[in-house]
């Protein structure tokens, strides 16, 4: 079997990948190991910045996302008993996110794919990657697909990273002394925007996907399990983190998913090896406090397909041999975007009595000063794209 791109992963970034490929006339496949019901159920990201709004509007893929993402113009930080609104409006005019649950993103993906005729293939789980230098290919149920590229877009634990020699790959890394308990319920939200909030209890996040249906993250230990807590404790404990302005109630209702995500900053250079491309979760990862990983997904990917585009247009490889340089630059400024956010807001264990009034300090001047708040703003819509990451 041959194909141009074979795209190992139907996440945001190879589903992403497939149809901007398509769209130029490039045959892809993509292979993934899980089922389509597994992946257009995961629950993750919900925040949208407007380069990925514009990037999949454009695209033909943006008309659900129109239809039903909630533009919201402001975030509320919420500390020392008093809420603290990020204003977009004021801060960076004509600029926002969208509130689209990822699954959405997904399902849109998948549907428009298919019907286009682009081979994708869930369930398949034994993928080995052959070859990424002269006669790269990959192999799985017995059958060898044979390539010109290899798009490894398999998230952080996948294969395609992992199929690198360890001598030929420098990473960085970051881990966090505390993970995300993620909850979903069937409550309206009691905030018309987010509220992220710390307190002395730790880091809690309102978000929401609809106008019946809340998404709640509060800090917890590490090792904890979703099964840790009974619902009646994340009420409580939700409520404790949130109802510390006054006049502010959380609405509570059935909790329908209950999961824990650890918190890391990772960074894989160089992006490229001959021709394996990694992109997405595969190359980096970020916490959610930003609300970034898919954004920068979305990202790479789009430096991706142009440049595998020019390519098969002309023969240059000009872009594919810039292709880390040019994404490392956003996913170097996103790193310290969402290390700075979580600093910010998470209670440190073990922080002592000089380093939780520095965070205090810190907290302050984010809300005081108009060039500290534009700074947030600036990057939790998003940067803009650079003239390497347009697409022609
Ligand atoms: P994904 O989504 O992990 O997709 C990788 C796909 O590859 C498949 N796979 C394999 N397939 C074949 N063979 C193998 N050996 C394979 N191994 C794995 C997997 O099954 C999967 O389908 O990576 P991708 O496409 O790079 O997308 C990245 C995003 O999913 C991720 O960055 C975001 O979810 C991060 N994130 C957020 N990002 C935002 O931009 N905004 C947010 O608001 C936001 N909130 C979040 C988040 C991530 C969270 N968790 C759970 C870590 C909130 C949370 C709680
Ligand atoms: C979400 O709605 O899932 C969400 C929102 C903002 C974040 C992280 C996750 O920073």
């Amino acid at each position: 079997m041959r194909t141009r791109v074979a795209v190992i992963g139907a996440g945001p970034a190879g589903l992403l990948l497939a149809w901007l490929l398509q769209r130029r006339g490039i045959d892809a496949v993509v292979l993934e190991r899980r089922s389509r019901e597994y992946c257009e159920q995961r629950v993750r990201a919900g925040v949208l910045e407007q380069g990925t709004v514009d990037t999949l509007t454009e695209a033909g893929v943006g008309e659900r996302l129109t239809a039903e993402g909630r533009v919201h113009h402001g975030i509320e930080l919420r500390f020392g008993g008093a809420d603290h609104r990020i204003g977009f409006e004021t801060l960076v005019p004509g600029r926002g996110i969208t509130v689209y649950g990822q699954q959405e993103v997904v399902k849109d993906l998948i549907k428009a794919n298919l019907e286009a005729g682009v081979d994708l293939r869930f369930g398949v789980e034994d993928i080995a990657i052959g070859d990424f230098g002269d006669r790269p290919h990959l192999t799985f149920g017995g059958e060898r697909l044979d390539c010109d590229f290899i798009a490894g877009c398999d998230g952080f634990h996948g294969i395609s990273r992992q199929a690198v020699p360890a001598s030929a790959l420098q990473v960085f890394e970051r881990t966090y002394p505390f993970a995300w308990l993620g909850i979903l319920a069937d409550v309206h939200p009691s905030s018309p925007e987010l509220v992220y909030a710390a307190s002395e209890r730790g880091f809690s996040l309102h978000s929401m996907r609809s106008d019946t249906v809340s998404r709640f993250y509060l800090q917890v230990p590490p090792e904890t399990r979703p099964e840790d807590w009974t619902h009646e404790e994340i009420w409580a404990e939700l409520k404790a983190r949130h109802e510390t302005v006054p006049g502010f109630t959380l609405d509570t209702g059935p909790i329908t998913a209950v999961d824990v995500a650890s918190l890391r900053s990772f960074v894989a250079e160089p992006m490229r090896f001959g021709r394996l491309f990694l992109a997405g979760d595969a190359a980096h990862i970020v916490p959610p406090t930003g609300a970034k990983g898919l954004n920068l997904a979305v990202a790479d990917v789009r430096v991706l397909a142009r440049a595998i585009g020019a390519y098969y247009a002309d023969g240059s490889e000009d872009l594919l041999d810039r292709y880390t340089a040019t994404c490392l630059r956003r996913v170097w400024r996103v790193q310290h975007f969402s290390w700075w956010m979580t600093d910010l807001l998470h209670a440190f264990p073990g922080a002592g009595p000089y380093d939780r009034r520095l965070q205090r300090a810190g907290r302050e001047a984010v809300v005081a000063s108009r060039a500290q708040a534009t700074v947030l703003a600036e990057n939790y819509v998003g940067l803009p794209y650079t003239e390497d990451e347009a697409v022609d």
